[in-house]
């Protein structure tokens, strides 16, 4: 069979990428979707299972960071277009291992760009390399103000400013080469599939198993959520009309303090698991701040509105009863993820806070 188009996605075992990859597959029969993925503790191949067997979808099990595999994989099925999410994504981690950020997100996205550019030869008809980046490389804002797509970079954790680097290197090869890229910046993601490292998906799960919820300082921090199918929308979205060499910042316009955000969870989940009012909150602990903590992300998504017609569509409240009703009723899903490793970073993390 020949396919219209054939597009890897690279980290689409992950939290995010296995929903692009589902939505691109489901929608362009005539593409194929080629999963570029290592499968690090993050990437789950069961985020998959119910699009696994379809005729456009491959998997390709392959490190970001390696020169031969990429080439061969461009080769074997003459790749006409990447959308780039493959990346270590947790903050956290990026303060205990900076290391192995630097590796995948900075040397792993130039490998990709190089081996784009060695394999289209110069010839980048109908060719698109597709970066999917993160607020954070624009920095912390304070009480006002939004990231524009203009605001300059200024990151402030290993995890962001190696984000903000591999960004750097992709506007580059698109000056350089005239690589067609585009690249967006999106805000907090929750939703199904998350691994339980994160905010949401952690602090549901501890509920679950009555455990203390860890709020890092006073819980003020603030952050822009936005539920994964509308950010995997918007990715479809650029990819098919986005304009070469630009940038498009997405956000939730939902703002919510940590605090706010995880009392809400607490009501949510009593009436859900039929406790008393109030129940949850008690697992409320406050404990020693994130290191280098941004205090607040918020976007302005007006480019994306106007210029591709894309706005977040699914209210918080709606996604949050979702994400926590898939959590509730995929716990060997999360069963399985809470390996050895998991216990071991677990303790790491939260045992001496
Ligand atoms: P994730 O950690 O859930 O998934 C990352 C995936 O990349 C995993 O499947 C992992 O196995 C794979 N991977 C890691 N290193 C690799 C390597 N060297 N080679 C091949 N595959 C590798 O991440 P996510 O939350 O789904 O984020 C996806 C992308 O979106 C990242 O680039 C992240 O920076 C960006 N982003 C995330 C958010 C968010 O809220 N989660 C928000 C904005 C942007
Ligand atoms: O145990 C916790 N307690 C707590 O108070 C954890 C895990 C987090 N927090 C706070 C830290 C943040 O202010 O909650 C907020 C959200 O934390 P994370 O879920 O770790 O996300 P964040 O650090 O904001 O980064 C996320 O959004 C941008 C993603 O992990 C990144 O990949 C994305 O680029």
């Amino acid at each position: 069979m020949s396919f219209e188009k054939r597009i890897v996605v690279t980290g689409g075992a992950g939290f995010i990428g296995s929903h692009v990859v589902r939505k691109l597959v489901l929608n362009y029969p005539n593409y194929q979707i080629i999963n570029v993925d290592v499968l690090t503790y993050a990437g789950n191949l069961e985020n998959l299972v119910d699009i696994d067997q379809k005729a456009n979808y491959v998997f390709e099990k392959v490190d970001i960071c390696d020169q031969e595999g990429i080439s061969n994989v461009f080769a074997k099925y003459n790749v006409n277009g990447i959308i780039h999410l493959a990346a270590e994504s947790h903050v956290d981690r990026s303060i205990s291992d900076p290391l192995a950020f630097i590796q995948t997100n900075i040397v792993g996205t130039a490998n990709l760009l190089n081996c784009a550019v060695a394999f289209w030869r110069n010839d980048f008809t109908d060719k698109r390399f597709y970066h999917v980046s993160t607020d954070e490389v624009y920095g912390s804002l304070g009480d006002e103000g939004f990231f524009l797509e203009s605001t300059p970079y200024d990151p402030k954790s290993p995890y962001s400013a190696s984000k903000a680097s591999s960004d750097h290197l992709v506007r580059a090869f698109g000056h350089t080469y005239g690589l067609p890229i585009v690249i967006s910046n999106c805000s907090n993601n929750y939703g199904p599939n998350q691994f339980p490292e994160k905010l949401i998906p952690l602090f549901i799960s501890n509920i679950v198993a009555k455990k203390d919820l860890p709020v890092y300082g006073k819980g003020e921090n603030v952050r822009d959520w936005l539920y994964v199918e509308d950010h995997a929308e918007a990715i479809d979205l650029i990819y098919h009309n986005g304009e070469n060499q630009e940038t498009y910042n997405i956000g939730g316009e939902n703002e919510w303090s940590n605090i706010n955000l995880i009392k809400l969870l607490c009501t949510e989940m009593d009436s859900v698991l039929n406790r008393e009012s109030g129940e949850n909150e008690e697992l409320i602990s406050y404990v020693k701040d994130r290191a280098g903590h941004d205090f607040r992300y918020a976007i302005d998504c007006s480019k994306i509105k106007h210029e591709l017609g894309w706005s977040p569509k699914t209210r918080f409240e709606e996604g949050l009863i979702k994400t926590i009703k898939w959590y509730l009723s995929n716990s060997e899903w999360v069963e399985n993820i809470k390996s050895g490793e998991y216990q071991a970073y677990y303790k790491a993390q939260y045992e001496s806070r």
